[in-house]
């Protein structure tokens, strides 16, 4: 193949498809905020050198030299943490890529393209080639989800996605997606996000998008389904599209968007009966369909609510008040925004109310970045700003549960990590904090980063725990103070449901029959919070540590939570001894946290029948070579799905289980680790398997850290209960 060279290092192939140099990608990382930069000139080339984590993150080799074979497990986890030591970024934390679902940058490209900002060429380059690196090879569409089968969803959304970021409709790849969607009946058959974005880029007509009314944010709060008292994410996205619906804004049409008009469906537009095709839905893409109680509310919305009983002044009046609470999540966030949906979103309503310049404008073309990750494939979207508090969190705990924290070989790396922690304690609370809705943050953890800044019941728990268990060892600075570690078990305390379970944002605000009323179609349980015994777990555990070193603080309360919380736990046990995951895949996941939370009040394989089916779960499902495996399958069906080869992290996942439960005989988790450390690499790494996180039951994300944290916690955790023995 003859390649040709231009400037800024950009080469095409025989097939005109270009690629950038990889040498001259740069992730900058800013307390946290995470960005990645395409370097022009050799000046800068030379002043800013590409990174051991740079390179790692884009497939190069790294160049981290071999280890000593290890036959022990804290040898191989010691080899691990070697690795991934070199990974750590300057203010302290870990980052990886966190894609997996792939409607997120349709939103974001056709939110630049209706806002007519720039995209830099690497960009547009890099993202054709992540969405052609991820096309399914058999159908040449795309799925909801990097292993998922492909979707009108996908297919619809990335197909305009790459004409927007100036592909050919011509291209062969391009030719095959097309032909499929149209044997999926066309964009028409798309669910209702799908029609949302299609009909704000001036390809559909807005006639097919079912109502998303904004005067539901005009409901009195003490009604059952007032919009605060939905899922976070779902009343963040329902906001800003409301304002978008509400106006019916469509850009312009453009020489593109006619060619769109006429490529995504399967008839000529002028013919298509829009209206008619609000609920038209492929069965594809119809993993919970519209109950009979939407399509009737809908149908009252379309047929008697809008055309007459609308008025003028109602309509202003609920815009007015959607534009406030935009302009508070913006204000609230620092234009993050809670995440890759509304993020987007938020930008164009600015862009509709203030126009293409104004500083809300600009300020969101800045922050957007933040979601951009650059891989061997090109560019995705992550699924929030980064993973920053989280694995960092988590990378803490296993390294001081392998027994690493008290060797000066690992504190300057520790002491990092801790300090990152302490910068990205919230600090105060949101302004404006019960006008818009928010939860108590003030002592929180986020996901991500303090900007974002939105508490998350297990981020918090997790970040405390982390904080505590370095502080306590000698050495340590005492970074986060008492009363900073009492604001967190405070606002730990605000998160518990009625249940004695803990949910992920805010604790349950609105019935679960809110479900009746989902409209997006493609997830399962996204109106109101539930209970999780993930987040549970991870909130008791805290609540338990925290007690050792301050016994005194709201004890009566902590001790009361933690027994709610247990018994919660006890009851969402199936009969078959399993816990179902809604974080991550699926049943290895949750056992893992429900055997956590049973054994810190005592219940183990000896005492607890509950614990020894829960044993028995796992055990009977342990594959040949000694690992686990179930695919995300177990996630949509809610059965135990096997995968065909067994999974690092699962694995470790339920060693750790088996060791919280003290499962008596060693056995099973001696083969499970062989298995784990037979695959580990010369240089203490492992490979990426299959995707390991999931949420609303459909859609899965990555998390490639994981394969560090678990293995190392796991490995630790054997060593720590049988010793440090030979393994291989
Ligand atoms: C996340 C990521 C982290 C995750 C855990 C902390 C692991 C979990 O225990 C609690 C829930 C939380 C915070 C979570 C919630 C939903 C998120 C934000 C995500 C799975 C990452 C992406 C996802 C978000 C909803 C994606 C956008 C899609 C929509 C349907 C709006």
């Amino acid at each position: 193949e003859e390649e040709e060279v231009d400037n800024g290092g950009i080469v095409a192939n025989a097939t005109g498809t270009q690629r950038t140099d990889y040498s001259r990608w740069r992730l900058q990382d800013e307390s946290g905020c995470q960005t990645w930069h395409y370097l022009q000139s050799d000046e800068e080339i030379k002043e800013w050198p590409q990174s051991v984590a740079d390179k790692y993150f884009l497939g190069m080799d790294t160049g981290l030299p071999n280890l000593h074979p290890a036959k022990k497990p804290l040898e191989a986890a010691q080899n691990a943490l070697s690795f991934f030591s070199h990974l750590q970024l300057p203010p302290g934390n870990w980052a990886c890529e966190y894609g997996g679902p792939m409607f997120l940058l349709p939103g974001l490209v056709i939110t630049w393209y209706v806002t007519e900002t720039p995209i830099p060429e690497p960009y547009k380059i890099e993202i054709k080639n992540y969405l052609y690196a991820r096309q399914n090879p058999k159908d040449g569409g795309w799925g909801l989800h990097i292993e998922g089968e492909s979707s009108v969803f996908g297919t619809a959304m990335n197909y305009t996605t790459m004409r927007l970021l100036g592909a050919s409709a011509e291209d062969p790849r391009l030719v095959k997606a097309r032909g499929l969607l149209h044997q999926m009946g066309g964009a028409v058959n798309g669910p209702h996000w799908t029609k949302f974005w299609l009909s704000v880029l001036g390809v559909c007509q807005w006639d097919i998008v079912n109502p998303v009314p904004p005067e539901l944010w005009l409901l009195p709060d003490w009604v059952p389904i007032s919009p605060w008292r939905w899922w976070i994410h779902m009343r963040q996205v329902f906001l800003p599209m409301s304002f978008v619906y509400s106006k019916r804004w469509s850009y312009p049409l453009t020489d593109l968007t006619r060619q769109l008009r006429d490529e995504l469906f399967t008839q000529p537009y002028e013919s298509i009966d829009f209206l008619a095709h609000r609920n038209s839905i492929s069965p594809r893409d119809n993993y919970y369909p519209k109950t009979w109680l939407l399509n009737t509310l809908n149908w009252v919305l379309v047929n008697i609510w809008n055309p007459y009983l609308r008025t003028n002044s109602l309509v202003q009046r609920a815009e007015n008040w959607v534009w406030w609470l935009i302009q508070a999540e913006d204000k609230n966030t620092n234009f993050s925004n809670l995440g890759p949906v509304n993020g987007p979103m938020n930008m164009l309503c600015c862009f509709i109310k203030e126009g293409p310049d104004s500083y809300s404008v600009r300020e969101h073309r800045k922050t957007l970045q933040e979601f951009l990750w650059m891989k061997g494939e090109g560019m995705l979207m992550n699924g929030t700003n980064g993973v920053q508090s989280w694995d960092t969190s988590f990378l803490i705990q296993a390294t001081v549960e392998a027994g690493f924290a008290t060797d000066p070989k690992w504190k300057p790396m520790l002491t990092k990590a801790l300090e990152f922690l302490d910068h990205q304690q919230i600090r105060e609370e949101c302004e404006d904090q019960h006008k818009c809705y928010r939860q108590q943050r003030k002592g929180a953890w986020a996901f991500s980063t303090k900007k974002q800044g939105y508490t998350v019941s297990d981020c918090t728990s997790e970040g405390l725990k982390a904080v505590m268990m370095l502080q306590e060892i000698p050495g340590y600075p005492e970074l986060v103070s008492e009363e900073r570690q009492k604001d967190a078990i405070d606002v730990l305390l605000t998160m518990q449901n009625a249940s004695g379970g803990c949910a992920s944002y805010e604790p349950q605000r609105g019935p679960e029959y809110m479900e009746y009323l989902n409209a997006a179609e493609v997830f399962g349980r996204i109106m109101v919070e539930y209970d999780y015994p993930e987040c549970t777990t991870a909130v008791v555990t805290a609540l338990s540590m925290f007690t050792k070193h301050f016994p005194e603080y709201r004890k009566d309360e902590i001790f009361a939570f933690k027994a709610r919380a247990v018994n919660y736990i006890r009851k969402a046990q199936r009969s078959d001894g399993s816990w179902y995951g809604s974080w991550g895949i699926c049943f290895t996941y949750a056992g893992m946290f429900a055997l956590e939370s049973l054994a810190s009040v005592g219940e183990s394989y000896e005492n607890s029948e509950r614990v020894r089916l829960a044993c028995k779960f796992f055990l009977d499902r342990q594959m040949e070579d000694g690992g686990w495996g179930e695919t995300y399958k177990s996630c949509e069906s809610g059965e135990y799905c096997q995968h065909e080869r067994s999974q690092v992290v699962q694995t470790a996942w339920v060693c750790i289980a088996l060791l919280e439960a003290d499962y008596p005989d060693p056995e099973p988790i001696k083969m499970a680790l062989r298995m784990i450390m037979g695959r580990q690499k010369s240089n203490g790494e492992w490979k990426q398997e299959a995707i390991e996180g999931v949420f609303n039951k459909s859609c899965m994300i990555s998390y490639p850290n994981y394969k560090f944290i678990f293995p190392i916690k796991a490995l630790g955790m054997f060593a720590k209960r049988y010793g440090n023995i030979d393994l291989m």
